[in-house]
């Protein structure tokens, strides 16, 4: 029987390459004079040399017009010229870390920024401009008429791979801080958002990124424009997009999809996954608060400044504590009317607009304000001076209403409602809090707005793409509980990463049985366990020690390092730090105001008194407010009488949020971009060898490359692929059944043995086998519908 026979018949098995890194057999590769090889110079950096001779254990290579004397088995096999700057690593002969990071630097340096690993886009960051996007572009990437990596390329295959496989898409963007994300994220979009054709949602859906840049991103001492926020943005294609499937898939070669409608979606959890709302009172010396308060300060036109009583950025403490107030190379204030002017394509009402303007002013003033020793206890009463009265005015309140919230909280006790009066840090933390909580609330709300004006009148029932932009790994001298949820982050996503490029990959050939050595890659469940393990992880703990009344940062130092010194990703510090090796490193966390940080309080007395304002947009505050804490779990205080607010934790939030993220992105089809930052001096021209490398290596590059140069990317039910290809048989098979017609398709059209395997269900493929099928396809189809609107066309 022929389908036996043809399950049965043995493939050649393909082995996989073992690493390279180092040479394994130095003796026949001695013999061989004039050879080039990578040697390591002192500080760690590669150089090209050439082998003279060899002796005993040493070689002695030319490099630069010197002559030099190394250790044989230091040296590294190096590629061919002819392999410079090839545009996907999987194409080296030789693959080892000076080879990729040569390759690399070799494109990079023409500016050549995109280059493929696999499957994998690594981008590396230009920090200037490149000519390399535009409408030119990105005609050229979907008229096929350029095979150079690049996002477009990426986001062209997300899209016919939606219209082939009816899936939906994923593009997941990662990278460290100061990688290039939120700037790659903006490049896929564009390609994405040309396809709306003229329908005017192309203009709408890029202008969202101004606004969400001015209100969720900050000068941070890593990168200028650092995204505080996570986001997802979903542009769904629509229905009748895909009745038209057919159509457009052939038409797509010569572009409109005009019949897809588009739309941009943040996902909520709250819209966007935890912004970092700390920044708003407060960060570090050399980072900045969010861009749109510098904006406002410098750009707002006199009649609004007036009316919000506006000062210049060093009239407010808030913005002024870090000491820096500007970005070199940047204008806030023509910033303020790009800002503006976006607000208004994604209708947002004048009127709303300048609610949104008040709430800014209302949170910067309420930093200003001061509070007065008020008797022998310490309590203390808020000044009623021009801050406190101008807060009052931009939320609608009485200056006394105001006053109330900030210097006493209601308590119940039993049945009684007891007034405690505040301390000076009780009161000032109570302003933070209240300022925070405002511009959190904005935050989600504008977000909503530009959702909801996005999504005027059109269902989501077709397919859809998303883009997912998050803030990058993040290690700085000081690390605190922002680090610690963002970080958290990003160990998540490289999961999710590792899953799909390797485990998944290799269970799904196991499962298959097709023949297959294992490629071993570094798993970071040990350090998702560290997070997540119930009851004794980090979050958990965390979660604990903050419901403690007595919990101080320091008892939950010494709880961590009771409880977890046996993973071997945690080290108890000194004091109160701790340490974790992520994939991409070791982070010392210093667990000052962690408790605070997560619990996050907001004392209903601040709650109502924003619910009984005149304004429209402190009310909606205070009413998601309340029903996000009746959705809660219990607190300690809760327990006390309900007379606090009592949230989910910060960390658990997010945890949650961060799960329903994950759980999204598992749903579809994921196409990875890697970012990488060739220096951490946001510089042009210049490539550190030794930084490059390390984020190469956290994410497994060499190892991607490795498992796709020896694996089966593509693959397809027997099915699929008989129902897809069928109708190209020039002759009928004696076979009719999917198996018997895909190994006639796969004869017929030459695929040699050693580029597919069979396996029990589904056919897998080597990277560029299917294309060539899939453009025949497309010619033929193309044809067939050409002659058959001849037809309809002579009917008429
Ligand atoms: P990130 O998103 O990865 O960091 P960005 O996308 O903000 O990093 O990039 C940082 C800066 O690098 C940008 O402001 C640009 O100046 C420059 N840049 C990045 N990509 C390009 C490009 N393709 N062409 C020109 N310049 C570029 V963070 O959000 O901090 O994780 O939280
Ligand atoms: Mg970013």
């Amino acid at each position: 029987d022929m389908n036996q026979d043809a399950v049965a018949s043995p493939s050649p098995s393909v082995s996989v390459f073992g690493s390279e890194r180092r040479w394994a057999d130095t003796t026949s590769y001695n013999t061989k004079k004039k050879l080039q090889a990578w040697f390591q110079l002192a500080n760690g950096d590669w150089e090209l040399g050439k082998i003279i001779s060899t002796s005993g254990n040493e070689s002695v290579i030319t490099s630069d017009g010197k002559v030099l004397t190394v250790k044989s088995d230091s040296l590294v096999p190096a590629n061919p010229d002819i392999l410079d700057g090839v545009e996907d690593l999987m194409q080296l002969s030789y693959l080892n870390e000076p080879s990729v990071l040569y390759d690399l630097q070799y494109r990079y340096n023409q500016d050549m920024i995109y280059t493929k690993a696999g499957p994998v886009l690594v981008a590396i960051n230009p920090f200037k401009k490149v000519p390399l996007y535009g409408n030119d572009f990105i005609e050229a990437y979907r008229n096929k008429a350029t095979e150079n990596p690049h996002v477009y390329a990426i986001a062209d295959t997300a899209i016919r791979e939606m219209i082939r496989d009816e899936v939906n898409q994923s593009i997941i963007i990662s990278g460290e801080s100061g990688a290039g994300k939120t700037e790659t994220a903006k490049i896929a979009m564009q390609y994405l958002a040309a396809l709306g054709g003229g329908s005017g949602i192309e203009y709408e859906i890029l202008k969202t990124n101004p606004i969400l840049e001015a209100f969720g991103n900050a000068k941070t001492l890593r990168n200028d424009n650092s995204s505080r926020f996570g986001k997802l943005i979903e542009i769904n294609f629509s229905e009748t997009g895909k009745i038209s499937g057919a159509r457009i898939q052939t038409s797509f070669g010569n572009i409109s999809l005009k019949n897809a409608s588009l739309m941009l979606l943040l996902i909520c959890g709250c819209g966007a996954v935890l912004l970092e709302k700390s920044r708003v009172v407060q960060c570090m010396e050399g980072e900045r608060s969010y861009h749109i308060f510098y904006q406002l300060c410098a750009g707002a036109p006199s009649k609004l400044r007036d009316k919000l009583h506006l000062k210049s950025v060093n009239d407010y403490k808030y913005l002024r504590q870090s000491d820096c107030c500007s970005i070199d190379g940047v204008d806030d204030a023509v910033n303020f009317h790009i800002v503006k002017e976006a607000l208004d394509i994604v209708h947002v009402s004048m009127e709303d607009q300048e609610s949104v303007f008040a709430m800014l002013a209302a949170v910067l003033w309420l930093g200003n304000v001061s509070f007065t020793v008020i008797d022998s206890e310490n309590h203390v009463e808020p000044v009623a001076d021009e801050c406190l009265v101008t807060v009052a005015e931009l939320i609608g309140c009485k200056v006394e209403e105001l006053k109330l919230p900030l210097s006493t909280r209601k308590m119940r006790v039993g049945n009684d409602t007891i007034i405690q009066k505040l301390t000076l840090s009780q009161a000032m933390d109570t302003r933070d809090a209240l300022a925070k909580s405002i511009y959190a609330c904005l935050f989600e709300w504008l977000v909503e707005q530009i959702n909801k004006s996005l999504a005027v009148g059109k269902r989501r029932t077709g397919r859809s793409i998303s883009i997912l932009d998050i803030y990058g790994f993040e290690s700085f001298e000081r690390n605190s509980f922002e680090q610690f949820c963002i970080n958290y982050a990003n160990e998540r996503l490289q999961q999710h990463f590792n899953r799909h490029l390797f485990k998944l990959e290799q269970e799904e050939y196991i499962q298959d049985g097709i023949d297959w050595t294992k490629v071993d890659f570094e798993d970071n469940q040990d350090c998702l366990n560290l997070f997540e393990k119930k009851p004794l992880g980090l979050l958990s703990l965390l979660d604990e020690e903050s419901t403690f009344p007595n919990g101080t940062d320091l008892t939950f130092a010494n709880k961590l390092k009771q409880h977890l010194q046996s993973n071997s990703c945690f080290r108890g510090d000194r004091g109160k730090a701790f340490t974790v090796s992520h994939y991409a490193g070791e982070v010392t966390y210093d667990t000052t105001a962690f408790l605070e940080k997560n619990r996050d309080l907001l004392h209903m007395d601040s709650i109502q008194l924003l619910s009984s304002c005149s304004c429209h947009l402190p009310q909606i505050f205070a009413s998601n407010m309340l029903a996000q804490s009746e959705k809660s779990v219990v607190g300690p205080l809760h327990k006390a009488g309900g007379a606090d607010s009592q949230k989910l934790s910060v960390a658990t939030k997010f945890k949650g949020q961060l799960f329903q993220l994950m759980k999204r992105l598992e749903s579809t089809t994921p196409h990875f971009i890697r970012c990488i930052k060739p220096n951490n001096n946001q510089s042009p021209r210049s490539y550190n060898q030794g930084l490059v490398l390390q984020q190469l290596r956290c994410c497994g590059v060499l190892e991607v490359v490795r498992i796709s140069r020896s694996g089966f990317p593509t693959r397809m039910t027997h099915q699929k692929f008989a129902r897809r290809y069928g109708f190209l048989l020039l002759e009928n098979t004696i076979s009719q059944d999917p198996l018997g017609v895909s190994v006639a398709i796969l004869h017929q059209f030459g695929i040699l043995p050693e580029m597919y395997q069979v396996g029990y269900t589904k056919l897998f493929f080597r990277t560029g086998q299917i294309g060539m099928l899939e453009d025949t396809r497309n010619r033929t189809l193309h044809g067939v519908l050409r002659v058959q609107s001849c037809f309809r066309g002579h009917q008429a």
